[in-house]
């Protein structure tokens, strides 16, 4: 029996359930010109191998003019190219070809706020009478002072003087940065009016940044202090009008294209989600959701710790977002993006020995879950966190920042502030692409703007398209089957080894077929109790083939599955298994 005519869903399959996207951060991505910064033209050049990887659709951040201080994410002109990227007219020739090879293209749309340097902030602090002033949020001083305690994401107060206006302007992001004032409808008109012009453009859609932070609480009341006495609570997302005006965006702006919507969404709860990615369409098609990126969370410190989450966290956040969501709204998938460290090295071993197979079994994990997956630039090699030696070897704001909140508001060594940057920093995910062994990994002709990860002569996309058992080819496997399969696109989810720290074993069922997934995260091998009713699955798949523990051996152990180092297997019921198979072996 043909397993896709099997359980049959009862809503209609919406292009992007069973779509996999790839993330661009075109900084890295290729260079064509020998500036040392990625561009349009170089993507233009690598989209045949995004459509042999098996990609649907391309996540491209950033690409519009501004003064980079965020890396594209201060925008200063919505409707412009910058310079370092290219013209209009390698965007439009990227977006040709990138359909004409069947891939869609997504775009970032960064609207909570803009660049300081954009017209409409120019405007607005020329005066306090000007017409644009009240596109931004200003408040006077509180006695002398900022008028809350609100903190910015990138360190010190959300609130910036303004010596014309005599008022304090918020920021929640860098001073550069200052947020829209979406209660404005001016502002909200403005947006939809770009946003149409992309569309019209032939654009399939946006990631929408921070869109959970868009309507704020207009009384700004202190929140809990933190580091430098500032709060980052005293601003919550998922603010008052915040579903109204997604509301007012998808009736005026998105109605009527054939298009993919994903909002970023920090502090986002699963009754939240249920409005912002509800299957109804209403709002938006699926949301980042961070719990299980941000389990090491400090009250001090965020982000900024050494220690490693306990396995089981990792799997209740994720399970916890797979079953709240089940059969009303959407998830997105996602190990990393710009903004987080590799993958391999946070979750996986990047040690030579172990750095594929843990790369492998992290792909399995993630990409048999329910929702739509997003790989982000060199997941699909397993490429791994950059061994930072010094403070000045880091480029981002972000981490730069935190290096002196560190020290500064925490007391902390050196030593210990250099390794948290390490862990955590956002450039990590930033150096650029290793294509292969020649000069600068392939990625420019010029010297590139951040360093390329000593590993790349082992470790580039040449090397590893010439061999069968590499991360790269094991990702296009996976990405056919998770294509083909209605069970991995629309089979309920199940944790069941819930309290087991070395293995996560999650169910997918759809109908009468039956899928089970079990990954191995520690460099032992494990031994995986399976319930009664999943003895009799077969084994379809084995992220180490060439280990020396054999899939039909395990099989043999009844209702168990011993697992390598760093395996990930799959298995299946006698039906879905001639079809998997299949699948597999085309
Ligand atoms: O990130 C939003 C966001 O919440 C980040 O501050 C995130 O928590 C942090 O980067 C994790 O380390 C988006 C973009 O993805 C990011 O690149 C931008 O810097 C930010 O918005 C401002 O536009």
């Amino acid at each position: 029996m043909d397993e896709r005519t099997v359980g049959a869903t009862s809503q209609e399959e919406h292009w992007w359930q069973r779509a996999v996207v790839y993330q661009i951060w075109p900084r890295s991505f290729q260079d064509s010109d020998g500036d040392g910064i990625g561009d349009l033209p170089g993507i233009t050049r690598r989209l045949p191998y995004l459509a042999w990887l098996g990609i649907d659709v391309i996540w491209l951040s950033p690409v519009y003019q501004s003064p980079m201080v965020d890396m594209g994410y201060d925008i200063s002109d919505y409707r412009a190219i910058a310079p370092e990227f290219g013209t209009m007219t390698d965007f439009d020739d990227m977006l040709t070809r990138a359909h004409e090879l069947g891939l869609r293209v997504v775009m970032d749309l960064v609207v909570n706020h803009s660049s300081s340097e954009h017209p409409w902030f120019i405007a607005a602090r020329s005066g306090r009478d000007n017409p644009f002033h009240n596109h931004y949020i200003w408040r006077e001083s509180k006695d002398g002072h900022e008028p809350s305690n609100a903190g910015s994401y990138f360190g010190g107060s959300a609130w910036e003087w303004d010596e014309r206006c005599s008022e304090y302007y918020l920021h929640l992001f860098a001073k550069e940065q200052p947020d829209l004032n979406w209660d404005n409808p001016e502002v909200r008109r403005g947006v939809y009016d770009m946003m149409c012009w992309w569309l019209d453009k032939g654009i399939d859609g946006f990631r929408m940044d921070v869109i959970s932070l868009i309507s704020k609480d207009q009384y700004f009341v202190d929140g809990t202090p933190g580091p430098g006495g500032y709060s980052m609570s005293a601003i919550r997302p998922n603010g008052p009008h915040v579903h109204e005006y997604l509301r007012e965006m998808r009736r005026e702006a998105l109605a009527g294209y054939d298009i993919m919507c994903v909002g970023e969404c920090p502090g986002v709860t699963i009754d939240e989600a249920k409005h912002y990615a509800n299957l109804d369409g209403s709002e938006l098609d699926m949301v980042f959701q961070f719990e299980h990126t941000e389990l090491e969370s400090d009250p001090m410190r965020g982000k900024w710790v050494c220690t490693r989450p306990r396995l089981s966290e990792l799997k209740h956040a994720l399970a916890r977002w797979e079953i709240g969501l089940e059969g009303v709204a959407w998830n997105s998938l996602f190990w990393s993006n710009h903004d987080q460290p590799r993958i391999v090295s946070r979750w996986g071993n990047d040690t030579p020995i172990w750095r594929e197979a843990s790369a492998k079994m992290l792909m399995t994990c993630l990409l048999l879950m329910k929702g739509t997956p997003y790989l982000y630039q060199g997941d699909e090699l397993g490429m791994c966190n950059y061994p930072f030696a010094d403070i000045d070897d880091f480029r981002d704001l972000e981490s730069i920042d935190a290096w002196r909140m560190l020290r500064e508001d925490c007391h902390i060594s050196d030593e210990e502030a250099l390794a948290a940057l390490r862990a955590h920093s956002r450039d990590n995910a930033r150096t650029p692409m290793q294509w292969d062994a020649g000069k600068a990994a392939g990625f420019t002709s010029g010297t590139p703007w951040m360093p390329i990860h000593p590993n790349y002569p082992d470790l580039n996309v040449e090397e590893q398209r010439s061999r069968a058992d590499s991360p790269l080819s094991y990702c296009r496997r996976l990405l056919h089957l998770r294509h083909e399969s209605d069970l991995v696109v629309h089979g309920s989810f199940e944790l069941l080894d819930a309290d087991n720290e070395s293995t996560f074993t999650y169910r997918r069922t759809l109908g009468a077929h039956v899928m089970v997934v079990s990954c191995n995260f520690t460099s032992e091998a494990a031994w995986v109790v399976l319930p009664h009713d999943d003895s009799t699955l077969l084994p379809v798949l084995s992220s180490r083939e060439d280990s020396q523990v054999k899939v039909a051996e395990a099989h043999m152990k009844s209702s168990g599955i011993v697992l390598a180092p760093y395996e990930a297997q799959v298995l299946c019921d006698s039906q879905a298994f001639k079809n998997l198979r299949d699948i597999l072996d085309a």
